[in-house]
């Protein structure tokens, strides 16, 4: 099983109902377990058009697929959050990044891994430290634009159904 990580960003509509969606989506996809879920943050958008804030967390999973694999995977989430691929970061329901899988390297356009815009990204960094603090560590003073909200993301569909019932 390798080691990776994934992002997850939304600026319209549930946003948190959205980012959860995927969680949970992912527990429950063969080959993946998810091991571990960042705070949620509020972000400043960052490029793109005039847009609303988002939300943004990072996912670690250990899981037997590959890079490619695990962007088909992200792609049909954004797909069943009803995603309609407009201008290029613009607005966006569910956005699913793969940042890392394991020490795998891919470079084409369809996908590049690491994430090209990963370590300038505070919106990726900072959730990426809370779940992968052996390979970040947030600047003194945090990252500008990014604020960490009291919303939870449930890793497993075990415990979200728990949660909706309390
Ligand atoms: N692609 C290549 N590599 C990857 C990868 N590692 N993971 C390709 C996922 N996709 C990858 O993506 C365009 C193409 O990138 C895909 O067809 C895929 O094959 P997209 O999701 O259709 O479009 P996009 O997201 O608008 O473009 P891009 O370049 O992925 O943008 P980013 O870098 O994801 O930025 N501000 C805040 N605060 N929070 C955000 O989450 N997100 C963006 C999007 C901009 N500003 C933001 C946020
Ligand atoms: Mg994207």
């Amino acid at each position: 099983m390798t080691r990776a990580h994934l992002a997850l960003g939304s600026n319209l509509g549930d946003r948190l109902g959205f980012l959860q969606s995927a969680v949970t989506a992912l527990a429950a996809t063969p080959g993946i377990e998810v091991t571990g879920v960042s705070r949620v943050y509020e972000t400043a958008p960052v490029g793109g058009p005039d847009q609303g804030p988002y939300l943004n967390a990072v996912v670690a999973l250990k899981t037997d697929l590959d890079a490619r694999q695990l962007l088909a995977v992200a792609q049909t989430l954004e797909a069943d959050a009803g995603r309609v691929r407009g201008e290029r970061w613009g607005p966006r329901q569910l956005d699913v990044d793969v940042l890392l899988v394991g020490d795998e390297r891919v470079d084409s356009p369809e996908l590049t891994v690491p994430h090209p815009r990963l370590e300038e990204r505070g919106f990726v960094l900072a959730p990426l430290a809370d779940v992968a603090p052996d390979l970040v560590s947030p600047p003194e003073g945090g990252w500008a634009g990014v604020e960490a909200t009291a919303l939870v993301l449930q890793p497993s569909p075990q415990a979200a159904r728990s949660e909706q019932r309390s």
